[in-house]
């Protein structure tokens, strides 16, 4: 169960932000009013909201859960795998501090809490353009001395590992066809995104209740069969910057 969630306010200067995506520049007064919804409904299942600030210099900031991987144990500070986002993460740590011990990912290593899928003990780490592979094993190890299993997958479609693959309990992953025929999730059911619908791969799960991007009926018929509630929120702005539900907060 999920307690608290960490979110950051976009803020005026989050068009700035990195992005490969081309669909078109976000409007500042929408994303605000999405990211108002998105917040709303984490505190509406249950979760105390700790809001930070927008970081001036830091566009990207808002995508908070690049910055840690938190489990019931630990926190773990990441070395964001961009460069224009170093910094953010040392912003995190005194806020999660205060609520776990933490650790830390050391240079050369970079992680992106993005690239990190955790099904119960067990966390995925995907090695991407963000995350190395000396990020991977640094983050492997700190898990594994607190109980925890991790495996590497390779990310070679989407920013993150999580932009293709989440977990929406029972067992079950939804993932995208891309990274379903590999060997490491086979112990996993799966729900596979239909071509077009790659985006809604980025669902998340909080506490049974699935949250998902508005406007991917395919996703949400299957999504359906899993009997959870679902919620579905636009967040076409944050897209639009490579982002999506999960990145904009950090739940534990
Ligand atoms: C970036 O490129 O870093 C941001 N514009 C998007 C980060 C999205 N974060 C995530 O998927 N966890």
């Amino acid at each position: 169960m999920f307690t608290h969630a960490i979110t950051r306010g976009p803020g005026p200067d989050f068009a700035a932000g990195l992005t490969a995506s081309k669909l078109g520049t976000p409007g500042y007064e929408l994303m605000i009013r999405q990211h108002r919804a998105y917040v709303d409904t984490l505190g509406a299942l249950g979760l105390e909201i700790i809001e930070l600030d927008p970081l001036p210099g830091y566009p990207d900031a808002y995508f908070v859960e690049d910055t840690a991987v938190v489990t019931q144990d630990v926190a773990v500070i990441t070395r964001p795998g961009a460069r224009s986002r170093r910094g953010e993460e040392k912003l995190i740590e005194p806020v999660l501090a205060q609520y776990r011990r933490t650790e830390r990912i050391l240079a050369p290593a970079s992680v992106d809490g993005g690239d990190v899928l955790a099904v119960g003990a067990h966390f995925f780490i995907g090695v991407s353009s963000r995350t190395n592979k000396k990020g991977a094993d640094q983050l492997g190890r700190i898990l594994e001395k607190y109980g925890n299993t991790w495996s590497p997958v390779r990310v070679e479609a989407g920013l993150h590992l999580k932009s293709s693959v989440n977990f929406v309990g029972n067992n079950t992953l939804l993932i995208a066809e891309e990274f379903a025929h590999l060997d490491i999730f086979q112990g996993h059911d799966a729900i596979i995104l239909d071509r077009g619908e790659e985006y809604a791969g980025n669902t998340l799960l909080i506490n049974g209740t699935l949250i998902m991007p508005s406007g991917f009926p395919g996703t949400k018929e299957k999504l359906k069969t899993l009997g959870l509630d679902i919620i579905e929120l636009d967040v076409s702005e944050a897209r639009k910057m490579d982002g999506g539900l999960t990145c904009m907060s950090l739940r534990f």
